[in-house]
């Protein structure tokens, strides 16, 4: 099978029809401490076997693929979330699908074969902690700047629940957006804005004070064939709902996350989305989602937080494939 970038580059079609498009997209995951990324992780996996458009994902890199079973078993049969990340973890996993695309090869002419997608994901998955300021120094905090400065794509996660609790997000981001900025600012052409795609991600969607500021906001939506009848909110209502919860924020300033992103990323270049990386609690009376008790987690008397029932993520797929296809698109 031939090979090829995404972008300019062209693949060529064997005899057989089939070909393959290949990239490699690096990904971030930005956020503070306990905002959810590698949680949102583990649960890729699961949430592409449950989406219909019929993405796979796997590893050829042995410590990448450990860590990819060892995060998914640990959420979806041990009902546990990961610990929290020490430095910073680099995976490198891979998308795969299938695509039917035609071709003209003529004025009359045209051809049609199926394509083998496969897309790199390099995804650096750091600790929240090292965007403290008091971090600044640390080489740890530098190779994450650089990481996420060779990223074409970042996974920002904002985490309501900390933000009510901490209010801590818009000092966190704009410190490393500084950092970031100061990196790229040393190539030519830089116009002051980072060209990387954004899909900010509010977090955490089935903890109740999430999911009641959103009811109460009448942004809830309901799919018909989804026979658990999870609710969603429209990726179009999504930045509204973090206006909103910020608003909450205990320091005031999380209203600002939205703004300090659309002035230093191009806003065009931005997505909002409302997920949850383990999904709503299912009644395990009416085996359908309950209202009244929407959070899939509980806590032990350590404090420590378990997974309740089975892992329903809602809007994990789709941040990770936007990304992909914008970086697609624009190269
Ligand atoms: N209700 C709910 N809680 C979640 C969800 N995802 C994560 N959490 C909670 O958030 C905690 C932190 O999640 P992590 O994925 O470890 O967060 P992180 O951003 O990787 O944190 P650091 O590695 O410390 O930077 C978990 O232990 C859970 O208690 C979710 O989808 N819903
Ligand atoms: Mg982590």
């Amino acid at each position: 099978m031939a090979t090829t970038g995404m972008g300019s580059a062209k693949a060529g079609v064997p005899d057989d029809g089939k070909r393959t498009y290949r990239s490699e997209p690096g990904i971030a995951m930005l956020g503070a401490t306990g905002a959810g990324k590698t949680t949102f992780l583990g649960a890729l996996q699961i949430a592409l076997l449950q989406d219909e458009r019929g993405w796979t994902i796997w590893s050829k890199d042995p410590a990448s693929r450990r860590e990819m079973i060892k995060m998914n078993t640990a959420l979806t049969s041990e009902g546990e979330f990961p610990l929290p990340s020490t430095g910073i973890d680099t995976f490198d996993w891979i998308l795969g699908s299938r695509r039917e695309r035609t071709e003209r090869t003529g004025r009359l002419r045209s051809r049609s074969f199926e394509e083998s997608v496969q897309v790199t994901l390099k995804l650096t998955d750091a600790s929240g902690e090292l965007a403290r300021s008091d971090q600044m120094d640390l080489d740890d905090r530098r190779q994450l700047v650089e990481q996420v400065a060779g990223s074409q794509g970042i996974l920002y996660m904002f985490d309501p629940i900390r933000e009510f609790n901490r209010g801590d997000a818009y000092d966190k981001l704009f410190g490393l957006l500084m950092d970031i900025i100061a990196t790229e600012a040393e190539h030519p052409g830089f116009d002051g804005r980072l060209g990387h795609h954004v899909a900010v991600c509010v977090t955490k969607f089935d903890e109740p004070r999430i999911y009641k500021t959103a009811e109460s906001l009448r942004m809830l939506v309901w799919d018909s064939h989804d026979a658990a009848g999870f609710p969603r909110v429209h990726d179009s209502d999504a930045r509204d709902l973090m206006h909103r919860l910020c608003r909450l924020s205990r320091s005031g300033t999380g209203q600002a996350v939205p703004q300090l992103l659309e002035r230093y990323f191009y806003p065009d270049r931005i997505k909002y989305f409302v997920t949850s990386s383990v999904g709503f609690m299912v009644s395990e009376r009416t085996q359908r989602f309950d209202p009244q008790d929407t959070e899939n987690v509980y806590r032990i008397e350590s404090g420590e937080a378990l997974i309740r029932g089975p892992v329903n993520p809602i809007n994990v797929v789709e941040p990770v494939l936007w990304l992909v296809e914008q970086m697609a698109l624009n190269g």
